[in-house]
């Protein structure tokens, strides 16, 4: 098909963000998991993601992995779900800014403080998160300074943020403040949201079952 959309991903990992967004776009896509031991491994799948890793998405003959630029991509490729400013507004600018920071950031300083790795405080200047304090600290900036980030829309860049937020605090990986519940409860609130989490809800029961 011209225009097929195939998520491949796995219930229980970061594809469930990249289902939500899916979902926010509203167009048919299939879903193929991937068995963590086996066809995630596959040459199959290695030929789609050389890193053995969900999520990717395939969009025709285009294929994208990493969670974020899933997201940012699937924002620009379908316009009408207004999900990013436009390319070249100056929207584009927080935009790109939040989206990044929790990619890199965020992500790495959040999971090596979860694995215990402190950066020595006289090397967080060579580390770009500097340390795990600050990047909360700006996080939480971001989230308290209106309801979204970017303009005062919903963006890709909330799902994201907000989607780093509800999972760590869910894994306990992010402290629960009140900021940061705030934030993720009114985006988790959406509808697509909600939608996703039923879907690979199930779909991880019926794993458990088979
Ligand atoms: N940087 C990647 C990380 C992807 C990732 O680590 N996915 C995990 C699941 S959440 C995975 O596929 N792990 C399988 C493995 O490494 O064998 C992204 O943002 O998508």
């Amino acid at each position: 098909m011209a225009d097929e959309l195939v998520l491949y991903t796995n219930p229980q990992s970061r594809g469930r963000i990249a289902r939500w967004m899916l979902e926010e776009i509203g167009r048919p896509y299939t879903v193929e998991v991937l068995d963590y031991a086996s066809t995630m491994k596959s040459p199959g799948y290695l030929a789609i993601n050389p890193m053995g890793k969900v999520p990717a998405l395939r969009h025709a003959d285009a294929v994208v992995t990493e969670t974020a630029a899933i997201c940012a991509y699937l924002a620009d490729a379908f316009p009408e779900a207004c999900l990013a400013p436009p390319p070249g507004h100056k929207l584009r600018a927080p935009y790109y800014r939040w989206l990044f920071f929790t990619a890199g950031p965020v992500e790495y300083a959040v999971s090596n403080k979860a694995l215990g790795f402190i950066v020595p405080p006289d090397r967080e200047r060579m580390i770009g998160y500097g340390n795990v304090t600050q990047v909360l600290a700006v996080l939480e900036a971001a989230v308290s300074r209106a309801d979204y980030l970017v303009g005062n829309e919903f963006t890709a860049a909330d799902l994201v943020v907000g989607s780093q937020l509800g999972f760590g605090m869910m894994f306990g990986t992010i402290e629960k403040r009140p900021v940061f519940e705030r934030y993720w409860q009114r985006v988790s609130s959406r509808p697509a949201c909600q939608r996703a989490k039923e879907l690979d809800d199930a779909r991880a029961a019926e794993l458990k079952t088979a």
